[in-house]
Formats: C-alpha cells, sequence, structure tokens
C-alpha cells in the first residue's frame, strides 16, 4: 500500500505576489522565477523568499553572474551568515567557502547530510553557486525530510517524536581529513566538539511542519532504548529517508544557485564525474536568534591552516 493521505498543494497565487515559484516536486523544490539577484531585494521580495524556503525547503535560481558580496547577500535574507564548515575561503571574502573538485581533489560529499549537524545550534541553511560544472555529473540531490516523516504511520510518529540521537563528526569524512591533516588537528577537534544531542524528529518553526532529523553522516545513535532497538530503528530512518518521493534530483548549469534549508532537508553532492573539475561556492547562514559563534572550524582545528591546501 502507498501512502495514503491526500496531497494538499500550496496555494501559490494566493501566497505570493513578489516572486514566482515554480515547484518542481508537490510541495518541496521550487524554481524562482524572475528574481535579479543582482540587484536589491525589496522588503516584500525578501519576506516572499523567506516564505519559500519555508514552503518549498530549497529554492533554485536559474544562472545569474552574481559578485560574492550579492552572493552573501542573498544568503542574508534568511539568516546572519554564520562560520560555515572547514572549507576554504574565497580570498577577500571570508563569509564565502570553495569547494573545489578536481583531479587533485575528487569529489567526497556523496553522502546523505544535513550540514553540521554535530553542533548544538545547525547552520539554518546554504546558499551555493556552482560556478563551473563538469561535462557531465556532478548533480545535487536533496530530501525533504517533513515529507519523510508526514508520510510515515501515525504510531510510528508519535514513537520516534520520544527519541532522540547522538550525532559528531567523528563517523563522517571529516574524521579521515582530520586524520590526514595530522594527529594535532583531530585532538583539537576532538576537543573542541563533542558529540551533540538533537531529538528525532524537529518541529521546523517556519512551517510547522515535523521533520527526521537523523542523517547518515553524522548521526552515531539513537539514545535510550535498546542498542539493537535504536540500531534498526536508525537504519529503517535513513532507508526511509530516501524514498524517491521526498527527493528531487537536480542537475546544474554553470552560475545557477540553490538555497536550501538545512533543518528540512538534507542533501548529497553525486561524485560520478571526477577527475572533471566542478567548483562549489558556499555562504552558510544561521538561525536570527543562534549564539554568537567563535572561531570558524578551522582556526579552532588547524590553527588557521587549510584541510585541502
Ligand atoms: O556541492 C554540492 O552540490 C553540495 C555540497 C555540500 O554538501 C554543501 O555545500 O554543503
Ligand atoms: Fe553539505
Amino acid at each position: 500500500m502507498a501512502n495514503s493521505r491526500e496531497l494538499e498543494l500550496i496555494d501559490i497565487p494566493a501566497r505570493y505576489h513578489h516572486i514566482r515559484p515554480v515547484p518542481r516536486m508537490p510541495n518541496f523544490a521550487a524554481w524562482i522565477e524572475d528574481v535579479d539577484l543582482t540587484q536589491p531585494f525589496t522588503p516584500q521580495v525578501e519576506a516572499e523568499l523567506r516564505q519559500a524556503l519555508d514552503d518549498f525547503e530549497v529554492i533554485f535560481f536559474r544562472p545569474q553572474t552574481i559578485t560574492p558580496q550579492q552572493h552573501v547577500a542573498l544568503a542574508r535574507v534568511f539568516g546572519p551568515v554564520s562560520q560555515g564548515s572547514f572549507f576554504d575561503r574565497m580570498p577577500g571574502v571570508p563569509e564565502l567557502e570553495m569547494i573545489v573538485s578536481d583531479r587533485a581533489r575528487p569529489p567526497s560529499i556523496d553522502s546523505w547530510h544535513t550540514d553540521i549537524s554535530w553542533k548544538p545550534q545547525p547552520p539554518l541553511g546554504t546558499a551555493i553557486q556552482i560556478t563551473e560544472i563538469p561535462p557531465a555529473g556532478g548533480n545535487t540531490c536533496w530530501i525533504s525530510t517533513s515529507k519523510a516523516y508526514e508520510w510515515l504511520s501515525p504510531a510510528m510518529q508519535t514513537y520516534l517524536e520520544t527519541l532522540s540521537a547522538e550525532h559528531t563528526w567523528e563517523t563522517s569524512g571529516f574524521r579521515d581529513a582530520l586524520g590526514r591533516a595530522g594527529e594535532e588537528a583531530l585532538v583539537n577537534a576532538i576537543r573542541a566538539f563533542k558529540p551533540v544531542i538533537h531529538p528525532v524528529v524537529r518541529l521546523h518553526p517556519g512551517s510547522g511542519r515535523k521533520c527526521i532529523f537523523v542523517n547518515a553522516d553524522f548521526t552515531r545513535k539513537i539514545l535510550g532504548v535498546d542498542r539493537e532497538e535504536a540500531a534498526g530503528v536508525l537504519h529503517f530512518l535513513l532507508q526511509w529517508l530516501k524514498k524517491p518521493e521526498f527527493m528531487i534530483h537536480h542537475a546544474w548549469e554553470a552560475g545557477a544557485i540553490a538555497v536550501w534549508d538545512n533543518r528540512s532537508t538534507q542533501h548529497y553532492a553525486l561524485a560520478d564525474y571526477w577527475p572533471h573539475r566542478r567548483v562549489n561556492q558556499r555562504v552558510t547562514f544561521n538561525q536570527p536568534d543562534a549564539h554568537t559563534e567563535g572561531d570558524t572550524v578551522n582556526q579552532t582545528v588547524l590553527k588557521g591552516g587549510s584541510l585541502t591546501g
């Protein structure tokens, strides 16, 4: 039997008057047409962009040539710019991380994850522009963790709401990369970034939807139940999240832009184009009320050094 919930579509003409969202999946993953990212946004456009991120969870803009400052300005629509992750920065633009993949730096983000769920307050979301695309491949996939929750049976939903889970970078590729950077970096990271606990189901404050919040990269274990049950439930959830109905498979054109909500989605960058080159430029933003962060991960762990350089 398939899911038996009736689909209620978001009423786009009633809700949007200043931007034009075009959903690619039901209530998920929308193109945003007719917004020029090189011009300052009006307050109405900003409000509708935030609404669109709540409603559609990942939004896409057609290729545009934007400056790093315009990229940062787009991210700021959704929240204050965060310290981001551990990728190298664009020279002179510390807010902008670059993920360059090529023969010497093979793609390595081919795993389902919520960005930095190993921090107590993971970022709200990220705006990426793929400025250089490989001749083939290099797509990105997103899944809607709110749809994944919505499609579960009521009894399963209720059960999952009683659970919490431990998240840590130590289960991810970050550990291997740090290991290559040296023992000191690894020890610094173990000291600075202890495992954190998040509920397995989180309420999205903007959309009112409940979202499954475990991911393959960073969720080490479900807590509070027998370890066999914990492992089984986690395994089920990670499988369930990958149902094609919850997923958008996005093929890039150079210069296209995506903004995702890190609370209601997970993503996976396909690694099928090596040794060709692909460049991701990214700006990450926090919840407006997030505690101010101190140093970047690189400053804390690598004393300002780089994992790739
Ligand atoms: O390069 C991509 O498509 C996404 C990579 C990623 O995981 C990220 O930017 O957070
Ligand atoms: Fe990511």
